[in-house]
């Protein structure tokens, strides 16, 4: 009875001093290290088990039962630990990383929009409120839509100014816009009135070209339209482009899609007219070309040319948008140096 005393005595010990290194860890290390002190091969409450072989049948029932509660309690310190210093590790992480909101934001750096795109949106934005509307077409053009149907035949001078890069015998990048107006005309019957607006492509390149530059188009066929219309339209745009009142005059030119043709300047606001290098000494600056559509690109599209007359005009987007933002070398809108472009944002 003595000897039974004692060992119930001992595994109360041992359960006592289990829970208080248990709720002493500080670290789930030392959780394990425990876990392996009582629960291991070797560990106190396996050879308890163990020895309940080597106890009398009669004591047997009673130490086992408390055996078995001390397994059960020191499991359950344990686990209790475990998640008590899980909770612990989560609050500290979270301290440790904690938001300042009073703290100055980094910055955002907004894109904005190329130079170019905004000065051809402005473009489209003006004459589809002039009731144009936007039309696109292919920059891999056949040289009947790029050259033939332009009115600008094999032999014509005009092909070898428009430095032409050619896939093979067919196909080209087209070298202008124009050939979307003549697949709109090939599918749209008059009264018609487009602008197109894209990349075309010359074998040039030096300091005032680049073998890729942008181009907006304007076209518009109807009856009883006269080049005093197309005075009209263009004068009203480069005083809304340029938002001033400009000198402006009409130079008489040669297209060969245009018949009469001319080309527009406008004064140059450096030295007010007075020539400059900015203007090459002449007081005017280019900006766009224009004309009444030849009579041969009607009948090309089949558009009676007794009945109907076109009004065209082509501009450059690089130049305007030079002449517009003062810039003065065009091999800035292509370097992409972001401080040059984010002085359009
Ligand atoms: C069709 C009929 C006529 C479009 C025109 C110009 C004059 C012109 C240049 C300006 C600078 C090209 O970018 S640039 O080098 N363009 O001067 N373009 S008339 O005439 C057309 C177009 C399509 C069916």
């Amino acid at each position: 009875m003595v000897k039974l005393n004692l060992q119930l005595q001992e595994i109360n010990d041992i359960v006592a001093a289990a829970k208080d290194a248990i709720f002493a860890a500080k670290q789930s290390s030392i959780l394990n290290i425990l876990r392996i002190k009582y629960f291991g091969k070797k560990g106190v409450i396996t050879y308890r088990l163990k020895e309940l072989n080597n106890i009398s049948a009669e004591q047997r029932p009673v130490i086992g039962k408390l055996v078995n509660w001390a397994k059960k309690e020191i499991t359950h310190f344990i686990e209790e630990r475990e998640r008590l210093l899980a909770e612990c590790e989560i609050n500290t992480a979270s301290q440790r990383e904690t938001l300042d909101v009073s703290l100055p934001g980094r910055g955002e750096n907004i894109g904005g929009l190329h130079p170019v795109t905004r000065t051809l949106k402005r473009i489209e934005c003006y004459f589809q409120k002039m009731g144009f509307s936007i039309t696109e077409g292919p920059e891999i053009e056949d040289g009947v839509h790029n050259f033939d149907a332009l009115n600008i035949s094999e032999y014509h001078p005009a092909r070898a100014m428009h430095d032409t890069f050619y896939f093979n015998s067919k196909l080209l990048l087209r070298t202008h816009t124009s050939p979307v107006q003549i697949r709109v005309m090939e599918k749209k019957k008059p009264p018609l009135r487009i602008i197109t607006a894209g990349r075309v492509y010359r074998r040039d390149s030096d300091t005032t070209h680049t073998p890729m530059f942008h181009q907006v188009e304007g076209l518009m066929v109807d009856e009883h339209l006269s080049f005093t219309d197309l005075k009209g339209i263009l004068i009203d745009f480069l005083k809304a482009f340029f938002e001033c009142s400009l000198g402006i005059r009409f130079r008489p030119s040669y297209f060969p899609f245009t018949e009469p043709s001319a080309e527009v300047d406008i004064k140059c606001e450096i030295c007010k007219g007075e020539g400059c290098c900015v203007c090459s000494y002449t007081g005017w600056l280019e900006v766009l070309g224009c004309g009444m559509v030849h009579p041969n690109i009607f009948s090309y599209v089949n558009v009676d040319s007794e009945k109907y007359l076109g009004l065209a005009f082509g501009m450059g987007i690089e130049r305007l948008a030079m002449l517009r933002y003062g810039v003065n070398d065009l091999r800035l809108f292509f370097d992409n140096n972001l401080d040059f472009l984010r002085q359009f944002n």
